[in-house]
């Protein structure tokens, strides 16, 4: 350990107290490996703060030494931003939000809520949930993935149809900037045009531009009534087209999720369960409605009036059995990962090239990777797949290359909602325009001109 190390360690001590601060491999172990297994680095040490003035003391602590801050929340991230790189050229600390757990009591009156950072999308749920409140966010890893991991990536989840994703649900920020200086503006105001809206800029921001601590959130009206249903149809077009009807047709409609019969296989061999239809068919789409009242028959009368493009379907209100038809697209991610370390792609397609895109991109994997195995799914409505492909080694990005130049060909984004990572770092300019790409990098040299935050995400270092 070198002196400098030494003193930094003894910084981040009083900072944060002993306890919080772990040098030991085995317990820094589990921040150290990404979700996916794909991504590792080692850390100086992870440091667990309990305040926004704890993280400005390890902030200043970090940036009086030159030690690159890596700030992490439930580690569910999928672009292998959360974790320490490989090859850092410094030492790098983990800055773990999870200590950050405030929740506020809802503002009835605004319907909004303040919450720490690390607090998870569960814990969120279930804290609005009795004054009557849902989120608009909503997405798999619910358990585990924080809110501040949400703002900090825009997630986005199933639901984005209905509310659009994490931006959109942002009215206020407590921050932490790369000098240690803390940014505080929890309004309970969403009409607050006094100049540049924090908020945004740090939303999809990936640990780049600030700590976030807290954050004040927009809810939604509850409403408990649900029923889901899993369509049969004979392709992606199918789906869109449908989908894409069902937006003005049925209200309620508050989900719209495609998966294809490589993964159903794959998910009900890992995990069990009984396949929903006798036959095979070209493609799925769960449909999820919910109301203030049972929207079952609105449901029913919206997969009857789509007529013979759906080729078979299942509807379920009770809880058990929406939580069966979840399962089978909810269990892609892990039922992919428990086949390998996965390469995993996010991208989105103008909504009439998405069909197109199906049949290249299975094309161009088999090309690139001719014994992979490849897997997509996705929420149909915001013309996003995900492509999950095992096979190639971890280090060879040959696949990952043919099916990001492929979306960029047909006029996609390389990114729809896990971000760019580090995964996708060399791809952001083949994306964004050199304008966009200077301006992105005038604001980064801004608030953090030592480059301490978080080197190697978004752009390379
Ligand atoms: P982390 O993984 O800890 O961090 C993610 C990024 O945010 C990193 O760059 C990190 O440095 C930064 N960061 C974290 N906290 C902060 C903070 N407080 N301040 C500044 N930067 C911070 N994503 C979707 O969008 N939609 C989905 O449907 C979805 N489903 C998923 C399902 C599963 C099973 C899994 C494993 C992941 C899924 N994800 C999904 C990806 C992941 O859950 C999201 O990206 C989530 O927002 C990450 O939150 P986190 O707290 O785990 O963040
Ligand atoms: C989902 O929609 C998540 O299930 C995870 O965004 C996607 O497994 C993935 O890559
Ligand atoms: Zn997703």
């Amino acid at each position: 350990m070198t002196p400098d190390s030494a003193t930094l360690l003894d910084s981040l001590r009083s900072a944060v107290g002993s306890d919080h601060v772990l040098t030991d491999a085995d317990l820094r172990a589990s921040y150290e490996t990404d979700w996916s297994r794909r991504w590792h680095g080692e850390a100086l040490a992870v440091v667990r703060p309990a305040s926004a003035d704890e993280v400005a003391a390890v902030v200043r602590a970090c940036a009086a030494t030159g030690v690159a801050i890596i700030p992490q929340g439930g580690n569910t991230g999928l672009v292998g931003g959360s974790v320490p790189r490989t090859h850092a050229t410094r030492p790098q600390v983990v800055v773990s939000t999870l200590r950050l757990r405030e929740l506020e009591p809802v503002d009835l009156l605004a319907g909004e809520v303040t919450v720490g950072a690390g607090a998870t999308l569960g814990m969120l749920q279930a804290h609005v949930r009795p004054a009557g409140f849902g989120f608009g966010v909503d997405l798999g890893a619910r358990d585990s993935a924080t809110v501040g991991g949400m703002v900090a990536t825009n997630a986005g989840g199933i639901h984005v149809l209905r509310y659009g994703p994490m931006r959109m649900q942002l009215v206020g920020i407590e921050a932490v900037l790369a000098d240690g200086s803390i940014v505080r503006r929890l309004p309970g105001m969403l009409k607050d045009n006094t100049g540049y809206h924090l908020p945004s800029l740090l939303a999809g921001s990936e640990g780049t531009l600030a700590i976030i601590t807290r954050v004040r959130l927009r809810l939604v009206p509850l409403l408990p009534r649900r029923a889901v249903a899993l369509l049969a149809l004979d392709g992606t077009a199918a789906a869109v087209t449908l989908a894409g009807a069902l937006r003005s047709s049925l209200p309620s409609l508050a989900a719209a999720e495609l998966f294809f019969d490589e993964g159903l296989a794959l998910v009900l061999r890992r995990g069990g369960g009984e396949r929903p239809f006798r036959e095979e068919h070209p493609a799925y789409l769960l449909l999820e409605v919910e109301s203030r009242v049972d929207p079952t028959d609105e449901l029913a009368a919206a997969i009857d009036a789509a007529g013979e493009v759906v080729r078979d379907a299942v509807l379920a209100s009770d809880g058990p059995g929406r939580e069966r038809l979840w399962h089978l697209r909810e269990g892609h991610t892990e039922a992919i990962n428990a086949e390998g370390v996965p390469h995993k792609l996010d991208v989105a397609l103008p909504l009439g090239r998405l069909a197109g895109f199906v049949d290249r991109v299975r094309a161009a994997v088999k090309e690139a990777a001719p014994s992979a195995a490849c897997y997509l799914y996705g929420h149909v409505c915001d013309g996003n797949l995900h492509i999950g492909v095992i096979g190639p080694p971890a280090e060879d990005e040959g696949v990952d290359a043919a099916i990001l130049r492929l979306t960029i060909e047909m006029g996609g984004t390389i990114s729809a909602e896990h971000g760019i990572g580090v995964a996708k770092v060399d791809w952001l300019e083949a994306d964004r325009s050199g304008a966009d790409v200077a301006a992105m990098r005038a604001i980064k040299r801004a608030l953090d001109p030592a480059g301490l935050l978080n080197p190697g995400v978004i752009f390379r270092e």
